[in-house]
């Protein structure tokens, strides 16, 4: 068979296992497992309302969101497929107000396997990209039945990362903690193939994707921030910038790893109660991870994501992330606020 043909998944993982330490048998049948496990949600996504599982669930999740059945689906089908393999301890989910056990009729293994199971899911029933993103943690010696404060490691003990886009074409998108490296679905093959190996994101950009009709929220260096990313090659930046926002973390992330971009979502002033919208242990880490193995930032808008010392599973944060300089630049906004106002 010709070299130029992309290689797949599991040879990757193999390969992969060979030539560093950082994998073992048990991890890449993990990623193997949620990988087959992201075939089968993209199947279902992909059917639409021939499937019968669009619309909304008639429940309610942990976060105070309408499930969409999708949602349900979604998070059954990750747990039935790494419930037998052995390679878990357990599992968390966004849709789940506390972590699942492995059922006792199997055997149990040393991974934390966290995961929203579908997110942007208000975007289904339009027909926009949605995604998987998951985290693996290793679960603390001695732990046999891990609870909650357990999955609450820092981002810096992902021993890997990634998220599946239900697009245009289906691609796993994955870091093991040597670079993120794209998988495209072949659907003829049924297999993830690797179309993209280490990703670099450019360091500079001229988009940024933000929520605008929160704007009248946001604190002071954040309004300032857009206020200049808004004026354009006439203000401070000295460029024209384009905004783009999809409001599906997996679709605006990969876009912005693929071409460069600043993902913005602060906090703000309209719940206060709230840190931010997004979810640390399993959107912003892996996020985090996986922008940050291809040469990107990631910040809370003053810290380093990865480095947040989690205090429960469901915590929010606020999420800057994508290239480099852009980042850095939004962070700088809110440093010397604070530094000024000290
Ligand atoms: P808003 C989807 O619900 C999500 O969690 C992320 O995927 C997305 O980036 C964000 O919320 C969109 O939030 O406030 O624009 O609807």
């Amino acid at each position: 068979m010709s070299s130029s043909r992309p290689i797949s998944l599991m040879r990757f993982l193999i390969e992969e296992q060979r030539a560093h330490q950082h994998i073992n048998a048990d991890l890449r049948l993990l990623i193997e497992v949620v990988a087959r496990a992201c075939k089968t949600i993209a199947i279902a996504v992909g059917k639409g309302d021939l499937g019968g599982v669009l619309g909304e669930a008639g429940s309610g999740n942990v976060q105070g969101e309408a499930q969409q059945k999708l949602d349900v689906l979604s998070n059954e089908i990750l747990l039935e497929a790494n419930a037998w393999g052995g390679h878990l301890a357990g599992c968390a989910s966004e849709e789940m107000d506390d972590p699942h056990p492995i059922p006792d009729v199997y055997p149990k293994g040393n991974y934390l396997l966290l995961f929203d199971p579908l997110d942007g899911s208000s975007n289904i029933d339009v027909n926009i990209s949605v995604g998987t993103i998951f985290s693996v943690l290793r679960c603390p010696d001695g732990v046999t039945e891990p609870r909650a404060e357990h999955y609450c490691q820092p981002g810096t003990a992902q021993v890997a990362a990634g998220y599946a886009v239900y697009g245009p074409s289906t691609l796993l998108v994955l870091t093991l903690g040597h670079g993120t490296h794209v998988f495209t679905l072949d659907r003829e093959l049924g297999s993830f193939m690797l179309t993209r190996r280490d990703l670099q994101i450019p360091a500079q950009t001229r988009e940024f994707a933000v929520n605008m009709s929160n704007q009248r929220h946001w604190e002071e260096p954040m309004q300032r921030y857009v206020g200049d990313l808004l004026a354009g090659k006439e203000g401070p930046r000295g460029k024209d910038y384009n905004m783009r926002w999809v409001a599906s973390m997996v679709a605006d992330v990969h876009r912005i790893l693929t071409r460069g971009g600043i993902f913005l979502y602060p906090w703000d002033r309209k719940d206060p109660g709230k840190p931010g919208k997004l979810r640390l242990m399993y959107e912003a880490n892996p996020m985090a991870f996986i922008v940050e193995q291809a040469g990107g930032r990631a910040t809370t808008g003053r810290e380093r994501i990865l480095e947040l010392a989690p205090t429960a599973l469901h915590q929010r944060v606020p999420v800057f992330l994508g290239s480099r300089d852009e980042v850095d630049a939004a962070t700088r906004y809110h440093r010397e606020h604070d530094a000024a106002g000290a």
